[in-house]
């Protein structure tokens, strides 16, 4: 039995239309994502610190995030896109930061513009953005720390999460992408996918663009496409749907006071098997 091997993120972009993304806090999810029929995972920073209890606040470090974007990787072929928050500090962090996530195997990682410490997008409240300069040395310093041509950096702005508007965040995508990213992302907090429309209607198309559709679900992978979005991010989804279902399960169990009534709604053990791939682990002895 081979460990299994992934396709770059960079190869999912030039083979797909558009690349849907899940995101997902573990290996197992990755494999549901997988399964569904994503053409990548989104090692969620929100997924991750949520799993071990803590706000996506810059809590958990660099090796840790690193570690749990690595363990999804093993597992499935499809590519991680490691959401790597602020960069973990200064260039010097950045460029660790790279070496480390391409010696795990990772191919594409995201930074976006906030200042460390960050908090998590959607939490109420402002925060300063880092300054465009900073940020775009970020860029730079990462892009001459990667080493292998196929490593893929997507930059992030979060102009739109904080209010200044899509001639600001115009701006600072377009510097990001002359400093090298591979791709920008656009990040909205708004009811509906207006402001993103606007900024792509301004967008030039010097890079491709992602879209994180959370706070406007209504909008169909196929309008985001038709809007010149090329990676849609399901960044909480799947997080989401696991506190309902685990929340549901165990509230039944006390509630009943026995297993019974959920065992029929609940995956079963042979389910859990197949996706540990028990069957090919245990070819092994005989
Ligand atoms: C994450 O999933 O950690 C993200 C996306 O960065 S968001 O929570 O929308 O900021
Ligand atoms: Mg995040």
């Amino acid at each position: 039995m081979r460990r299994v091997v992934a396709t770059s993120f960079r190869v999912a972009l030039a083979e797909h239309g558009v690349v849907r993304v899940a995101g997902a806090y573990d290996a197992l999810g990755a494999l549901l994502a997988q399964e569904a029929g994503f053409e990548a995972v989104w090692a969620s920073g929100l997924g991750i610190s949520a799993a071990r209890g803590l706000p996506d606040a810059s809590l958990l470090t660099m090796t840790e995030y690193v570690g749990a974007a690595a363990a999804m990787q093993r597992r499935v072929e499809i590519p991680v896109v490691a959401d790597c928050d602020t960069g973990f500090g200064n260039n010097l962090n950045v460029a660790h930061m790279v070496h480390e996530y391409e010696a795990a195997g990772i191919t594409a990682i995201c930074v976006e513009d906030n200042l460390f410490p960050k908090m998590n997008s959607f939490v109420p409240g402002t925060h300063s953005l880092e300054d465009v300069k900073p940020f775009v040395r970020k860029i730079e310093v990462a892009k001459a720390a990667q080493s292998d041509d196929q490593f893929f950096l997507v930059a992030r702005t979060e102009a739109l999460i904080q209010g200044f508007g899509v001639t600001e965040a115009v701006a600072r995508c377009e510097a990001y992408a002359d400093a090298g990213a591979d791709a920008v992302v656009i990040h909205s907090k708004a009811p509906t996918s207006i402001e993103v429309e606007r900024f792509l209607l301004r967008w030039d198309g010097r890079c491709p663009v992602v879209a994180i559709p959370t706070t406007y679900p209504q909008w169909s992978v196929d309008e985001a496409v038709r809007a010149g979005v090329s990676v849609v991010i399901y960044a909480n989804q799947g997080l989401r749907a696991s506190v309902s279902a685990q929340r549901a399960a165990y509230r039944a169990l006390v509630e009943r006071g026995g297993a019974g009534d959920l065992e029929p709604r609940i995956a079963p053990l042979s389910d859990i098997f197949a996706l540990q791939r028990l069957d090919e682990w245990r070819e092994m002895e005989e």
